[in-house]
């Protein structure tokens, strides 16, 4: 059994994937369960996931959120949701009991409400400080910017491997921006007896690169987390000119329980593993 999440406030939230895995739950509902709390809770998430989150450039909150399963291969995801606090859980729905992949804006909403989800108005989403940041943004007083996407891995006790993401994307967006995080391959990525992938950062680039697909089938030819996440990054470097490199962090984690992670910035992580009384956090400095 082993988890990690991206940067420093997933703490809790692998501290709840451990004690749901350790009490048997399936690392797809542990996954699911532990989003949900940061989502629908405004004042955690940094302000940039579920309810809560700053609201794109017309003061409406549109959030994107995915779920991979390793174990079936499947996948669900909803992006530009406006109204639910926990996208995550309609995302789950989207893989559960929907014959697609991903569902956006007004057609992800009305599949939530077909699916019993209450859609609340926008008012209701933002916080003191989201609405504070949004008046900001329009006296042009504010330069918010924040690439802190909640990615969360979990290894359960029976080898199930499972990733979720969320966000509500880049602050004061155009309405309809989608980034990376809701996109197989980018976002996120998981693939049985080998491992999985999340990344942060800067969505309208990461999405280039399908740097989640590509760190788990480096995994799948042997490579470590550390080792594959630290090629991705290399790999794009190489291909992109310097002085373009975006902000990106990649976390991952192999069936062993082994976990690595590679950044452009400097990045915190959080983890536990199976024999360990903590969840840690380590700093993934840039290209160390
Ligand atoms: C995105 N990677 O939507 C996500 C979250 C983020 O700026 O970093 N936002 O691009």
């Amino acid at each position: 059994m082993a988890a990690v999440g991206t940067w420093g406030f997933s703490q809790p939230a692998v501290e709840r994937i451990r004690t749901l895995i350790t009490a048997g739950q399936h690392a797809t509902d542990a996954v699911e369960n532990a989003l949900a709390e940061v989502e629908d809770d405004p004042e955690t998430g940094r302000h940039i996931v579920g309810r809560g989150g700053f609201p794109n450039s017309r003061g409406v909150l549109e959030c994107d959120a995915a779920i991979m399963e390793g174990t079936a291969g499947r996948f669900g995801a909803v992006a530009a949701l406006r109204g639910v606090g926990a996208p995550v859980r309609v995302a789950r729905r989207v893989m559960d009991r929907s014959p697609h992949s991903l569902l956006v804006g007004e057609g992800a909403t009305a599949f939530a409400m077909e699916q019993g989800f209450t859609i609340e108005p926008n008012d209701n989403m933002l916080s003191i400080h989201s609405a504070k940041g949004y008046q900001e943004f329009l006296e042009q007083k504010t330069d918010v910017r924040g690439h802190d996407t909640l990615g969360l891995i979990a290894l359960d006790c029976m080898g199930n491997i499972t990733v979720g993401v969320s966000t509500s994307g880049a602050p004061f967006k155009s309405p309809g921006r989608v980034g990376d995080s809701p996109l197989p391959g980018s976002g996120l990525y998981a693939e049985h007896k080998v491992g999985a992938a999340a990344a942060t950062g800067d969505g309208d680039k990461i999405m280039l690169h399908c740097p989640s697909f590509h760190a788990v089938q480096l995994m799948k030819q042997g490579l470590s987390p550390k080792e594959a996440c630290h090629n991705v990054l290399s790999d794009i470097i190489k291909r992109i000119d310097p002085d373009r490199l975006f902000e990106m962090g990649l976390i991952a984690l192999n069936v062993k329980g082994e976990v690595g992670a590679a950044s452009s910035i400097e990045f915190p992580y959080t983890f536990w593993k199976q024999g360990k009384d903590l969840v840690e956090t380590s700093i993934q400095h840039p290209h160390s």
